[in-house]
């Protein structure tokens, strides 16, 4: 099942009601006044007990909470982190100065995440099937863009900031519940702005600034793509985002296929001024490091990342772009599963139970089959399980094993395994 792009609501939002503040309501902040209250310091993230706790509304299980702090995204060998050390390098050639950011606490509160963004409270995003709550008003962020409001309330002009993210999502070989975004924020200078000061809405979106800052933004994007993947064919199409307008995704060329690598677009006046930055105007933009490396370096897994296997960890080196080497695929096991399924089931409890079962060695899942019986109104879904070890070679008495505790599992979600 293709599921809603996260943030991609359907409905696009209303235009805005709020007026956006003039220039005089916000003087830009001296620099001497910066706090560094964005980030937690001294604070260990790599407690599964901060993530899994016995709120009655926490749906972060174990093996989620696991892989929290792993820091992949600062480690300079792991090819996570040697994108982002290309894509700093990227952003230190150009003119202005970009603070980085890479240890914001991955905790945020639905405020950060969802609020201050625009996300109304019936965005799909919001919902616990596809966010993992530590509390009712606190949870594990699923994009990076939840830092901007405090990097821009802190008096930040040009940020980047890097850090793993958590979605409950399909399970295959491009889609893991945990991957890294890099974010960047960008204001431009008031006095190359003026001539759209006061405007909102379209006046504003139709205004030249707002194509100025537009057409930077693509630039610096496609000058991002070149350095990363030399001459490279792009395509920009416009998106949707409820904090951005215009908002657009750009994809590239990879082996003959076109993929999205980021989502982007003109920072919404409401949020600069929720941020108490209404008097500027930027742009923004959310990057997915693991499409960009598993293009770079031929990972073909996106499980791969997470391995302590050292046939994995050995292969790369701070700096370097280099091939990786597969050590072996080993034979996949295939199972199916058919149940009942009770009204307002949620495929992505499915996906996690497996996931908690079996862990990584559940490579995807795909829907076979599906239909409803018409006498009783009762409707079946059918699962096959892919099992593949990245590392070993499966026996049939372990997947057998792990299958029957799926099954007896299923119970809990009140799945009548058929
Ligand atoms: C966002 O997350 C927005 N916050 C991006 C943004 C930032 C827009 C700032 C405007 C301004 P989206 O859900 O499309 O958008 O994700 C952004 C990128 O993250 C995608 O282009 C993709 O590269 C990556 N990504 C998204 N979902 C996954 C996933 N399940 N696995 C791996 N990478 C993913
Ligand atoms: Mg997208």
């Amino acid at each position: 099942m293709k599921l809603l792009p996260i943030f991609a609501a359907t409905a696009a939002l209303a235009s805005s009601a709020h007026a956006w503040a003039p220039s005089s309501s916000a003087p830009s902040r001296p620099f001497a006044r910066l706090s560094m209250a964005s980030v937690t310091e001294g604070v260990d993230y790599a407690v599964p007990e901060r993530y899994c706790t016995d709120h009655p509304n926490n749906n972060v299980p174990p093996h989620i909470a696991a892989l929290v702090g792993r820091g992949l995204h600062t480690k300079a060998d792991h090819p996570i982190g040697i994108v982002r050390a290309q894509i700093e390098e990227y952003f230190n050639s150009l003119p202005e100065e970009y603070k980085i950011f890479d240890a914001e606490d991955p905790i945020v509160t639905t405020k950060q995440c969802f609020d201050d963004l625009r996300l109304e409270p019936d965005h799909p995003g919001r919902s616990p099937s596809d966010t993992y709550y530590i509390t009712d008003d606190t949870l594990l962020r699923t994009h990076t863009s939840a830092h901007q409001s405090m990097h821009l309330k802190d008096g930040y002009d040009a940020f980047l900031c890097a850090g793993d993210v958590y979605r409950r999502d399909e399970i295959d070989s491009s889609h893991y519940p945990a991957f890294h975004q890099l974010e960047a924020v960008k204001l431009f200078d008031k006095a190359d702005m003026e001539g759209a000061d006061g405007l909102t809405g379209e006046d504003w979106t139709k205004s030249p600034e707002c194509e100025t800052i537009a057409a930077d933004l693509k630039q610096v994007l496609e000058g991002l793509m070149d350095h990363l993947f030399g001459e490279t064919e792009k395509k920009w199409s416009e998106d949707y985002f409820p904090f951005t307008e215009p908002s657009f995704e750009l994809e590239i060329k990879y082996q003959g296929e076109w993929l999205e690598v980021l989502g982007c677009g003109v920072v919404h006046e409401e949020v600069l001024d929720m941020a108490g930055r209404g008097d500027r105007r930027g742009w923004a933009f959310g990057l997915g490091l693991e499409r960009l490396a598993m293009i770079l370096f031929e990972i073909p897994d996106i499980r791969l990342f997470w391995t302590e296997d050292e046939r994995f960890s050995s292969q790369f080196e701070e700096g370097k772009i280099t091939k990786f080497e597969p050590y072996s695929k080993f034979p996949p096991v295939f199972k199916d599963i058919a149940f009942w399924v009770p009204e307002g089931f949620v495929e992505n409890d499915f996906f996690e139970m497996a996931r908690g079962v079996a862990g990584d060695l559940v490579e995807k899942i795909d829907m076979i089959d599906e239909f409803t019986n018409p006498k009783t109104n009762k409707s079946s879904k059918c699962y096959r399980i892919t099992y593949r070890s990245m590392d070993r070679s499966l026996t049939n008495e372990e997947i057998d094993a792990l299958q029957d505790s799926l099954r007896d599992k299923s119970a809990e979600l009140d799945l009548e395994v058929r």
